[in-house]
């Protein structure tokens, strides 16, 4: 591959992505198409922006843009979304615009010059399992029972990647990943809220009875999961990606507050988010096995320390936007 097409490359995983392939392939050009939306951050690109890597400013349902960028790329990663749910229980409108149309924007271009194509999804395609830890994990084979609007989009967009490789020969192939965390991830999700409440005197919330359960993965594991499937997955294939990270909300805040150094209880409980998934468990045998990947962050108390460390380090990164997004929580009661 001489050219990467990466859509979304600067919100959290794509950034993240972005900095992996340009550290350990400076010889391939990225080309990096993302409409800067709230979420989208150029300053998470500023370090390796230059003669190998460009950033795009455009929108993925742009059609002749998006056909002029596939056209001159080998391979096409599509992290491009809008990704938090509880903004889906608002305005559903941007997550079907973008997850269902943008995705069905790129893969007509791919499948019109026939590019490989990488389809970066999500486990909470699958719903939710029941919280008893020992109990059944998602598998390739699980049905589909999205819960949310984000879920149900991201599951269409699924669905039209796979209808296209079906119909059309698209070169593509699939991963649904569980929770990341780690460094640039916009703080109106879970990890990065709490730490930056901290940061700035206000209390952590948290929802409900804090028991539901999230499979957690430090963002680099991803990265490499996306690599190896890209350059050694089998075509028409689906990868679920996942760490073993199980863990309950309320255990993730408390280490959190340890971490910190904050008493155990120093938190709220909030309002409970509308239909919220109970837990998600990733079973990835399938990419250990086929590709030999393997995450190399397996302790997630200094995967976290390292995070927290990231937002001291960055205040300037997150600050501005602080306010707006806790005013927002503030008028839906969270
Ligand atoms: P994010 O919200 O941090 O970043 C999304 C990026 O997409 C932003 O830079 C935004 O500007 C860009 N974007 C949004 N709409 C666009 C449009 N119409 N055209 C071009 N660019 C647009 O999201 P993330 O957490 O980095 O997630 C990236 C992908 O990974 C998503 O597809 C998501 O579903 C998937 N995923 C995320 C997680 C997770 O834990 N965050 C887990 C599994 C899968
Ligand atoms: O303040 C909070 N308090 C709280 O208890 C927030 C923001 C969240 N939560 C809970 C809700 C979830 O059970 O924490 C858990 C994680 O919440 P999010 O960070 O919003 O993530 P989640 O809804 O699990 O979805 C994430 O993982 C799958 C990503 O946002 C998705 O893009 C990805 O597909």
């Amino acid at each position: 591959m001489k050219c990467i097409l990466i859509t979304g490359g600067a919100g959290f995983i794509g950034s993240n992505f972005a900095h992996y392939v340009a550290e350990l392939h400076p010889e391939i050009r990225i080309v990096i198409l993302d409409k800067l939306t709230y979420a989208g951050n150029f300053r998470n690109l500023v370090d390796i922006l230059g003669k190998h890597v460009e950033l795009v400013v455009g929108d993925i349902c742009d059609v002749p843009l998006v056909n002029k960028l596939v056209h001159q790329s080998d391979a096409i990663i599509h992290f491009a979304a809008e990704s938090h749910n509880d903004n889906s229980l608002v305005n559903p409108w941007s997550f079907m615009q973008t997850n269902i149309v943008g995705t069905y924007t790129l893969i007509q271009a791919a499948t019109k010059y026939n590019k490989r194509f990488h389809h970066v999804s999500t486990d909470e395609v699958y719903g939710d399992l029941p919280l008893d830890m020992d109990n059944e994990k998602f598998t390739p084979d699980s049905q589909y029972r999205p819960s949310s609007p984000y879920s149900a989009s991201k599951a269409s967009s699924d669905m039209l990647v796979r209808a296209w490789i079906r119909s059309f020969g698209l070169q593509a192939t699939i991963s649904n990943c569980s929770n990341n965390y780690g460094p640039y991830q916009h703080i109106e999700k879970f990890i990065p809220r709490q730490i930056t409440n901290i940061l700035s005197g206000r209390r952590p919330k948290l929802y409900g009875s804090g028991n539901n359960v999230r499979d957690w993965i430090h963002v680099n594991d991803h990265s490499a999961a996306i690599w190896d499937i890209l350059t050694r997955g089998r075509i028409g294939e689906t990868y679920l990606v996942g760490a073993d990270g199980e863990m309950s909300n309320k255990a993730v805040l408390e280490m959190i507050l340890k971490l910190m150094k904050q008493p155990q209880n120093a938190y709220d409980i909030v309002k409970d988010r509308p239909g919220h998934d109970l837990r998600y468990a990733i079973d990835a045998s399938k990419i250990r096995d086929e590709l030999g990947w393997q995450p190399l962050y397996t302790d997630f108390q200094s995967g976290l320390q390292e995070t927290i460390n990231w937002y001291m380090d960055h205040q300037d990164w997150w600050q501005m936007d602080k306010n707006k997004v806790e005013m927002t929580y503030a008028r839906n009661n969270q």
